[in-house]
């Protein structure tokens, strides 16, 4: 098999970057370890940032999201006895953000993608990149029981952080910089009607609690666990309880419940490989950086890695013009730091530390307070959230 671009991953980032390849005339072959099911149920991010919604509606991906999506103009953070809105509209008046799962702009790419006759190989296995070092690397993989091999000039990395393109650059060439946190993000998926009009975040001294959702009809929560928490200790009527301890902390508030659908629990660390490239493999998305999911940059970054990507390999086709793609790092890592610095920020603002002392609970505390009473602090909160321009 032959193809421009060997995308291997059918994540956000492999099928955006297939997609908008697509639209510059570059032929691609995304192969996928999972099958087509399970990528299109698998529960993950929520929030999607201006410049992301900007990219699936420019790219023709985006009709769905803007009829089933819901666009919020504010985040409501909860402490002390008190929510208080961080307004968009008067911080960084015109954006917003917009909460879509990231399984349907999964559906929604594999859609568009297999409509345009793209090529999305399921159930791949074994996949190994080599020759990267040189100009025609391949992949070879298994899929219905065959041996195969697919030549391409560049190879894409979009396999997310237990994925193994970031594993096939050879050793002594990255340089890993992570942080682990001691706790862990337990996930429910609810069909029960959002109590609230926007998302809360919810800081108590038993633990970190999150409010958003997916539509009119279905919530989304988080709870702060211990990172080696066993699911199988989370009957739903625990998670309700903990959830309501942690929610309903303003006068009059109250959650509704309803039939739990599904949950999980995420680890939460910071992670970056530098640099995002080597030879003709490119690294994007969770294959290249992880960050705690707090500040609702994951799905993000991964879509702002491949539109970076994506100018730089059509340089190279239209014009044999290398310099994007040799700046293809510097360009994506100024964002990756910022945002692994807001979400390191905003996980150690709303988190309940074990090792805090009365001391320091009464910093964070104050912290949260300024963040919430200074517009300057706000305003600094909402930008980076919402999403700074999509300059790099
Ligand atoms: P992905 O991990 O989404 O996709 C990688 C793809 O590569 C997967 O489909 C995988 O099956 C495939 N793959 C892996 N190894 C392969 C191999 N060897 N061969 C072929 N294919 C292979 N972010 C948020 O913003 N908010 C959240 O609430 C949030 N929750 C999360 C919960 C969990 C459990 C996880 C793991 C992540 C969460 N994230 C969240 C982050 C997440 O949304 C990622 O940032 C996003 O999925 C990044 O997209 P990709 O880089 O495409 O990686
Ligand atoms: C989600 O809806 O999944 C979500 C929202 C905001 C976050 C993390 C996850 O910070």
């Amino acid at each position: 098999m032959r193809t421009q671009v060997a995308i291997v991953g059918a994540g956000p980032a492999g099928l955006l970057l297939s997609h908008l390849l697509h639209l510059r005339g570059i032929e691609s072959v995304v192969l996928e370890a999972r099958s087509r099911d399970y990528v299109e149920h698998r529960v993950r991010a929520g929030v999607l940032e201006q410049g992301t919604v900007d990219a699936l509606v420019g790219s023709g991906a985006g009709e769905r999201m803007l009829r089933e999506g819901l666009v919020h103009y504010g985040i409501e953070l909860r402490f002390g006895g008190q929510g208080h809105r961080i307004a968009f509209e008067k911080l960084v008046p015109g954006r917003a953000i917009t909460v879509y799962g990231q399984q349907e702009v999964v559906k929604d790419l594999i859609a568009a993608r297999l409509a345009a006759g793209g090529q999305i190989l399921f159930e791949a296995a074994d996949v190994v990149p080599g020759g990267i070092e040189g100009p025609r690397p391949q992949v070879t993989f298994t899929h219905n029981g065959e041996r195969l091999t697919l030549q391409s000039d560049f190879v894409a990395g979009c396999d997310g952080f237990h994925g193994v393109c970031r594993d096939a650059i050879p050793p002594g060439v990255l340089r890993f910089f992570d942080k682990e946190y001691p706790f862990g993000w337990l996930g429910v998926l609810a069909a029960v009607a959002p109590s609230s009009e926007e998302l809360i975040y919810s800081s108590n001294d038993s633990g970190f609690a999150l409010h958003s959702m997916r539509s009119p009809e279905l919530s989304r929560f988080y709870l702060q666990v211990a990172p080696d928490e066993d699911i199988a200790a989370w009957p739903a009527e625990r998670i309700w309880a903990e959830l309501r301890a942690r929610l309903e902390t303003v006068p009059g508030w109250t959650l509704s419940t309803g039939p739990v659908m599904e949950k999980g629990i995420t680890a939460m660390r910071s992670f970056v490989a530098e640099p995002m490239q080597f030879g003709r493999m490119f690294l994007a998305g969770d294959a290249a950086h992880i960050v705690p999911p707090t500040g609702a940059k994951g799905l993000n970054l991964a879509a702002f890695d491949v539109t970076v990507l994506t100018e730089a390999l059509a340089a190279w086709y239209s014009g044999g013009d290398a310099a994007l793609l040799d700046g293809y790092s510097q360009a994506c890592l100024r964002r990756v730091w910022r945002a692994q610095q807001f979400s390191w920020w905003m996980t150690t603002l709303l988190h309940s530390f074990d090792h805090y002392d009365a001391y320091d609970r009464r910093l964070q505390q104050s912290y949260l307070d300024y963040v919430c009473s200074s517009d300057a602090a706000s305003t600094s909160l909402a930008e980076n959230y919402v999403g700074l321009d999509r300059r790099p």
